[in-house]
């Protein structure tokens, strides 16, 4: 009979895990043998948040169900930044931790929290694994994909893990089917289409799967609409498309607002509110196309289309037609005018964020993965820097959290190790993280990492001097030097001061 470690091990095997990030306890030791013998690779980061960082990578790069572990109290509290960026960024991915075992008794102290509690504002499901109720796990990690995805969270105690699994097991729970498309939703959606003189389509979240960008613009092409992205959809169409409108969400002031202010239906397909800085504030009219129920908040929908988004996307897709010349004048006035700004003139030995872009893009590999941390450098490329495909940018936006980028970057890199991986980070985001330069030295994967020095948290000195309140807690007393800490961990790094003046690009960042 199996163990309960095997029964968990083979589960995620079975539901697509390959790699799992994490960093143990002595309380995991059964786990990563089972993992191990299920043929599942075990990564070990330098930071339990990292773990999660580098599976959401992976999650929203392949849309497969990722994993990752720490031990028990100590190793899952030091994962909270990580599981709340999951939840916020909604990604795919199980959350294994130890947990004290029962036998342990109640004059046992040492390290022991409510875990489940700790976690549950920030996983869909929790499972404590015992015996008799390990054959459920398969089917809690399920979980984590369906609908909006999140993260779902295990515990197994080390003893747990090597009890005899109890009965021969269940065959899983069948996964719900997806439902038919709703057809009176969709005729309504389509009179509101054939109203509409200046619609938009905003592609979210949820919109990334490779047939639904397709779909996406299927039915923006028929509508002749604009298609604005939020940032984790960002590069759902090329920026050379002829719809593609930009990117919103970061701030009140971000370009493309101006045409969602214009437009008289939004259908907002696979979008979460989430990704807004700011409340959603449209009248016109809304249709809205998700896996997950408008609800959290809901916002003003004429109709709602929940889930199937693919068969709801080809019936609007088949019938829609278009009824608008804007394209052709607001629209096209609209892209003309919105040009990239050309790198500011820095202050001497300064390198501002956009020279740092445009010598990236210059000197980088075209279908480059972006990874950027947050920051005052996040906003800048998320709006600007060139997409070719959704699969070229990543950050964390929901949680918008600091270290992000690193293990992200790490992540991405895991799954091809042909193609270039860029990371761009604070000097405050890398010194939450810095030991991960020690897993990316040792996996050897194709990431260059940018710190943006400044010694300071630069986005909250802006913040505080827009203000006009003192400088105070957001400027470091000491200056790194990363081109020697990044020496330390084996990696080659270079310093560059002073960037390209305005009209010129800057020379290589390489090594
Ligand atoms: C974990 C975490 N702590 C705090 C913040 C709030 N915050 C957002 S940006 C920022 C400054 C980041 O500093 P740095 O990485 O050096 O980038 P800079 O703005 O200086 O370019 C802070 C503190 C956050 N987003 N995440
Ligand atoms: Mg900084």
């Amino acid at each position: 009979m199996p163990t309960c470690a095997e029964v968990l091990a083979r589960s995620l095997h079975d539901l697509g895990v390959r790699t799992v990030f994490g960093l143990p306890g002595g309380e995991n030791v059964r786990i990563l043998d089972a993992l191990r013998e299920q043929g599942v690779e075990f990564v070990l980061v330098r930071n339990e948040s990292s773990a999660a960082y580098a599976a959401s990578a992976r999650w929203t790069l392949t849309g497969e169900l990722q994993a990752c572990l720490t031990t028990l109290g100590p190793g899952i509290t030091h994962a909270a930044a990580g599981v709340g960026h999951l939840w916020l960024d909604r990604a795919g991915v199980v959350v294994i931790s130890a947990c004290t075992a029962e036998a342990s008794g109640p004059m046992h102290t040492h390290q022991v929290l409510d875990q489940e509690h700790l976690m549950a504002p920030m996983v869909k499901a929790h499972i404590k694994v015992e015996p008799d109720n390990i054959h459920a796990v398969r089917d809690v990690c399920s979980l984590a994909t369906e609908g909006r995805p999140g993260p779902v969270y295990v515990q197994i105690s080390n003893e747990v893990a090597g009890w005899p699994a109890a009965g021969g097991g269940t065959d899983p729970e069948p996964r719900p089917a997806k439902p038919e498309p709703d057809m009176d939703g969709v005729e309504k959606a389509l009179a509101l289409m054939a109203r509409a003189r200046r619609p938009v389509v905003v592609a979210g979240l949820g919109a990334r799967d490779a047939s639904l960008r397709i779909s996406v613009q299927a039915v923006a092409g028929s509508l002749q609409a604009p298609i604005v992205a939020t940032p984790k959809a960002k590069g759902i169409v090329p920026d050379s498309h002829p719809l593609a409108a930009g990117v919103i969400g970061l701030t009140r002031t971000d370009p493309v607002y101006e045409i969602l202010e214009q437009a008289d239906l939004v259908i907002a397909v696979g979008f979460d509110v989430v990704e807004l800085v700011l409340p959603w504030e449209f009248d016109g009219a809304l249709v809205w196309v998700a896996e997950w129920p408008n609800v959290d908040p809901p916002l003003p929908a004429d109709v709602e289309l929940t889930g199937n988004v693919a068969g709801h996307l080809g019936a609007l897709a088949q019938a829609a037609e278009s009824a608008t010349g804007w394209i052709d004048t607001d629209f096209h006035a609209f892209r003309r005018d919105r040009t990239v700004p050309a790198p500011k003139a820095a202050a001497e030995g300064r390198v501002s964020p956009q020279a740092v872009m445009r010598s990236l893009r210059r000197y980088s590999d075209p279908d480059a993965i972006m990874t950027v941390d947050v920051g005052s450098h996040k906003i800048h490329f998320a709006l600007d820097w060139p997409t070719h495909d959704v699969s070229g940018f990543l950050l964390s936006n929901g949680l918008s959290c600091m270290g992000f980028g690193l293990a992200g970057a790490i992540g991405a890199a895991t799954l091809d190790p042909g193609r270039q991986v860029l990371c761009v980070i604070g000097d405050g985001g890398l010194s939450m993280c810095v030991g991960e330069l020690g897993l990316l030295r040792e996996l050897g994967v194709n990431v260059k990492v940018v710190v943006m020095q400044d010694e300071a948290l630069d986005l909250i000195r802006v913040a505080q001097l827009r203000a006009g309140s003192p400088v105070q807690g957001t400027e470091y007393g000491v200056s790194v030097d990363h081109a020697r800490l990044a020496a330390a961990f084996g990696i080659t790094g270079r310093r560059v001061t002073g960037g390209p003046s305005p009209d010129q690009d800057g020379r290589p960042l390489s090594g």
